[in-house]
């Protein structure tokens, strides 16, 4: 998915109250009306948004939706935008989840729930303002199944993290950013290093730093991490990470979770010395990528059954029990060679 092209930012609306419901509709609709979706994409949208927002509501827990505009490049040169809403539930589980969902299958074009006793259960749900017509095929980085959750501060209008991802017809590079503080300065700080990966998405993991070192000389500076991992399907690979300052990258797979280091520094300010550091990853093992928003003492072992489900909902779930609330946050999750 081309998304460096659209301005990636992320909405989220907290649903405490009944009024908030209407609030979140109206808005995800504008966003998808300016998207091109059509009427009748609309109403499903609006009624898919009521839908979870109820639920969220009557779970009496604290609940919110993170909404995300998708642009997907389909060949030859075709290009189509969606609407992501993950609906994410803090509460205790709620029973008539399971219920309502071949309701919201029927209006989504790409529903994926994630429920376990004891644990709210979190859905992710997609709408396109058209559907894929035959002679077109989805374009190679669509093939890499990825979410991710980016949210400025409380208080903020902007986030200081900022991800772009890039992928050509062999491996797939995803870089995170987090800008030194937090507002409109680590912002810019931010999005430059994510627009850095447009221009030399396929070079070297430690170029793709210095030339991100070089671009951010102006700005406050950032932490910066670049992982790259191939995308044909094999039973073994390798994930390569580069990264200057506090920004965490791991392999987690049922049996194992390797961490992949980065050195100390600030991108656009000093650092000593880029390094790249890999770990095998398995078929099916998930690629973690995450600013300091996040504590990095998570543990995916302890969710049954999700780290098989839409990467998105497991950075829904890393966001909602281990964000630090005190700072942007970011979490980007891949799964390795999925077959899709
Ligand atoms: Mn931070």
């Amino acid at each position: 998915m081309s998304e460096v092209e659209l301005v990636v930012v992320q909405q989220r609306y907290e649903i405490t109250e009944a009024t908030h419901s209407g609030v979140a509709c109206r808005s995800i609709c504008n966003l998808a009306r300016g998207l091109g979706f059509s009427e009748t994409a609309l109403e499903k949208l609006a009624r898919l948004v009521t839908e979870c927002a109820t639920h969220l509501l009557r779970s009496e827990a604290h609940g919110e939706l993170l909404v995300r505009p998708l642009a997907e490049t389909k060949v030859p040169g075709a290009l189509r935008y969606g609407v992501e809403v993950l609906s994410i539930n803090s509460g205790p589980g709620a029973a008539d989840m399971q219920a309502r969902l071949s309701q919201l299958k029927r209006w989504s074009d790409e529903l994926d729930v994630w429920t376990a006793p004891g644990h709210g259960p979190v859905l992710r749900f997609v709408l396109w303002n058209r559907p894929t017509r035959p002679e077109e095929a989805p374009v190679t980085d669509a093939r890499v199944l990825y979410g991710v959750v980016n949210l400025p501060l409380r208080g903020e209008f902007v986030s200081g993290d900022a991800w772009s991802c890039h992928a050509d017809d062999d491996n797939f590079t995803v870089l995170i950013a987090d800008g030194l503080g937090h507002g409109p300065m680590a912002n810019r700080a931010a999005t430059e290093a994510a627009k850095i990966l447009k221009a030399s998405g396929a070079a070297p993991l430690e170029s793709i730093v210095d030339c991100a070192h070089h671009a951010l000389r102006s700005t406050v500076g950032a932490a910066v991490g670049v992982a790259r991992f191939p995308i044909c399907e094999r039973e073994e690979s390798q994930v390569k990470f580069a990264g200057i300052g506090n920004v965490a990258a791991s392999v987690w797979a049922e049996m194992s979770h390797k961490h992949l280091a980065s050195h100390d520094g600030v991108i656009g300010q000093a650092y000593r010395r880029v390094q790249q550091f890999q770990v095998p990853c398995a078929k099916g093992a998930l690629i973690v990528l995450h600013s300091d928003g996040l504590v990095s003492r998570w543990d995916l072992s302890r969710y049954p059954g999700l780290a098989v489900h839409h990467p998105a909902l497991v950075a829904a779930v890393l966001y909602r029990d281990y964000a630090r609330g005190h700072d942007d946050v970011t979490v980007f999750v891949a799964r390795a060679h999925p077959v899709r």
